[in-house]
């Protein structure tokens, strides 16, 4: 069972609701993920228990959402893997030490990553920078937090980044991580109680142009380098989370340094037990409809 934010096709409400083998059910009395990010986990549980049944429907009758709206906030964390540290140490041409000192730190890196209208979800393009000569997608697990620090559930998140701009300058990372198309999330959010051990979980990246692939790496988050609990608590220690948050644990996958994502390859992202993100790419100065698609969902169908 998944958690999910959609839109009706008719009337275009926004909804929660579950997905499983009977359709798509739509909780009561909760339009958005900021609501429900608001409530105590044993809340969540319990209303999720009792869905709508009598207003049912299928998954070709709604729209698909990014699962964060409202005041909720992504962040993202770093140098949580071996491969990580390894790639930075690799493009920096700045300062090497940085990443090797923050891998075993006890403080992780933690940095914030959009605001819930910047992200994008399944089958929306994902940006590449137009002054970027290296950019990559990055395959990470995803946890949904409640205002409570509570972890309702785990999702994917395609940190997308240009290698060249951040190994440049490490104090360029802003601009490396946060533009038009460099959050894409996925709709499908498997709640954290169905997940009996999310630090072993198969994580897969393709990278397809064409009918060629160009990249096909695994690996899992067995091979993770920090708690995810401990990356929680940083988040939540002096930081008020009005309507939750994602935090994305960082990319155990980075593609050789000649390798950059181009306008029209398709990056696809699979996590064991919970699904499967694709994105195309495009150029970021085509993605900017998003504040628009905030106000308007209906909008999102003609990029897709
Ligand atoms: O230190 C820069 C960011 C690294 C990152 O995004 C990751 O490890 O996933
Ligand atoms: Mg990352």
């Amino acid at each position: 069972m998944h958690l999910i934010r959609y839109a009706e096709r008719v009337t275009w409400r926004e909804r929660v609701g579950v997905l499983d083998d009977d359709g798509v059910l739509p909780l009561p009395d909760v339009s958005g993920f900021a609501e429900l990010l608001r409530r105590p986990l044993s809340e969540i549980r319990s209303l999720v228990t009792r869905p709508l049944v009598s207003e049912a429907c299928t998954l070709g009758d709604v729209l698909l959402l990014p699962p964060v709206d409202g005041r909720t906030e992504v962040w993202a964390a770093g140098v949580t893997y071996e491969r990580s540290m390894d790639a930075r140490i690799e493009e920096t041409t700045a300062s090497q030490d940085v990443y090797a000192r923050v891998y075993d730190a006890a403080r992780p890196e933690l940095f914030f990553k959009a605001p819930a209208w910047r992200a994008v979800t399944g089958g929306e393009p994902i940006g590449v920078r137009p002054d970027a000569a290296v950019t990559v997608p990055e395959p990470e697990l995803a946890m949904l937090v409640t205002t409570h620090g509570e972890v309702l559930g785990y999702t994917i998140c395609d940190d997308v980044s240009s290698r060249d701009i951040e190994g440049a300058n490490p104090l360029y990372l802003p601009q490396a991580k946060i533009y038009d198309g460099s959050c894409a999330i996925s709709a499908l959010v498997r709640p954290a109680w169905e997940v009996p051990d999310a630090q072993a979980l198969g994580i897969r990246l393709v990278v397809r142009r064409d009918d060629r692939t160009l990249m096909d790496e695994r690996t899992s988050t067995a091979r993770m380098h920090r708690r995810l609990d401990d990356l929680v608590e940083h988040l939540c220690r002096a930081l008020t989370l009005p309507d939750g948050a994602v935090l994305s644990t960082g990319t155990g996958i980075v593609p050789d340094l000649d390798f950059t994502l181009c306008p029209g390859d398709v990056a696809e992202i699979t996590i064991d037990e919970i699904g499967t993100l694709s994105n195309p790419a495009a150029p970021s100065t085509v993605i900017d409809w998003l504040a628009s698609a905030a106000d308007d969902p209906s909008l999102r169908d003609r990029y897709r």
